[in-house]
Order: structure tokens, then C-alpha cells, then sequence
């Protein structure tokens, strides 16, 4: 049975969740990470370097880490004909595109929102650096939403890996108490996202 290392609170294991859903894939979940600890110990270190989750883990022991390297994993192993990792070269690069632009742009804005306003103690919150991610997230959730003016998706009539990858971001975005600039297709596309079970049931969580 595979393996997934990590807290279900964490962003980069709820996107692991909903593929396998997606998927229907059969896992074991594993508490790691956060108050959970275990990713300081070698056996961990030596699947995962960085000591963060998510891992996955098969059964003969071989490992891959790095949540959108998991996702793409699942699909070419288990599902190579699923429409969320489509094959066709044009289809994938924009599936890849948004996957790695979320990775690369709205995480670490989101982060630091995140975290000012769920995680951190008074004392260690950094309003101005909240404002100012603040500021760049309106920026980049108006990309998403001109890309979502003409379909339901990110990448056409149905989800993809790069829904999945945005996803957990949309949902902090949409549930954070913050003043929201009025984006109508990404409002749209959220409730679009809740019509995913494994959305609902891995990512669409309260924030904690
Ligand atoms: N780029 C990595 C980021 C992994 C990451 O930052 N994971 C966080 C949780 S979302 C983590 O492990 N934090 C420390 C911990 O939970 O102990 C990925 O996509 O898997």
C-alpha cells in the first residue's frame, strides 16, 4: 500500500490527498511533521532531504518527495490516461505551467498571510510584510481570475493537476479575514473546486 508521510494540515499534503481521491488510490497516511516531529530522524532524511512534507513512499521502499513531483508520480505510475495529467505535449505544459507559477509566485505571499493571521503569536506577526503580500496576492489572484473568464477550470472543463496545485491556496484566500478585491471568476471557480470531494474532504478544512 503507498505510503504518504505528513500532517493532513499541511498545505503540500492536502494537495497529495486530493489526487489520490482523484485517483481513487488506496494509501496509508502517516503523522509527520509540525507537533508530529519524526522528519528530523535519518530514516526520514534519508527519503527526504529537505525534512519537510509530504513524502510518498511504495512499497519496496523507494520514496519521492516534493508534493508536485508526488502528484505528477501518482498519475504517470498509476493513472497515465487520466484527464488531470493529460498527455497530449500542448495540454501538459499548461497543466504544468500553473502548477509550477503557484509554486513559484502565490505560495510564499500566501504564506506569509497565512501565517500572520492562523499561526504565528502576536508578538511575531509582521503586519507590514502581511500588507505587502497582501498587495501582491491581489495581483496575482487577478491573473487566475482572467484566466478562469471562459472556462470552469484552470485548465479547461475539468480538474487538473494544476487546480489541485492552486487549490489549497484558493480556499486560504477565499476563508482568511481579509479585505477581498471582488474577483468573480475566482469566486466562481472556488465553488466550482467544492464540488470535488476530495477538495471538500482534504483541503476546503478550517484554517488551522
Ligand atoms: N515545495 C515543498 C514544500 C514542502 C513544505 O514546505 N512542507 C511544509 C508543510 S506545508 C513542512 O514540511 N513544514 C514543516 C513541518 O511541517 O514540519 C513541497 O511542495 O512539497
Amino acid at each position: 500500500m503507498l505510503k504518504l508521510w505528513g500532517r493532513a494540515s499541511s498545505s503540500n499534503v492536502m494537495k497529495v490527498l486530493w489526487t489520490l481521491d482523484e485517483l481513487g488510490l488506496p494509501y496509508d497516511r502517516i503523522d509527520a511533521g509540525g507537533a508530529f516531529g519524526r522528519t528530523r530522524e535519518p530514516e526520514y532524511r534519508a527519503m527526504n532531504p529537505m525534512g519537510l512534507v509530504p513524502t510518498l513512499q511504495e512499497d519496496d521502499g523507494w520514496s519521492v518527495w516534493e508534493s508536485n513531483a508526488i502528484a505528477r508520480y501518482l498519475c504517470n505510475a498509476y493513472a497515465p490516461d487520466s484527464p488531470l495529467y493529460p498527455s497530449d505535449p500542448r495540454a501538459r505544459a499548461e497543466v504544468e505551467t500553473w502548477m509550477d507559477w503557484s509554486l513559484a509566485h502565490v505560495v510564499s505571499p500566501m504564506v506569509v498571510i497565512f501565517f500572520t493571521h492562523i499561526r504565528l503569536k502576536e508578538s511575531e506577526r509582521d503586519w507590514a510584510a502581511e500588507k505587502k503580500a497582501r498587495e501582491d496576492c491581489g495581483r496575482l489572484w487577478k491573473i487566475v481570475d482572467a484566466r478562469l473568464a471562459d472556462r470552469p477550470f484552470l485548465c479547461g472543463d475539468h480538474v487538473t493537476l494544476a487546480d489541485i496545485s492552486m487549490g489549497c491556496w484558493v480556499h486560504r484566500w477565499h476563508s482568511l479575514p481579509i479585505d477581498q478585491p471582488d474577483l468573480p471568476n475566482l469566486a466562481r471557480y472556488y465553488a466550482a473546486l467544492m464540488t470535488r470531494h476530495g477538495f471538500v474532504a482534504h483541503v476546503a478544512l478550517p484554517l488551522e
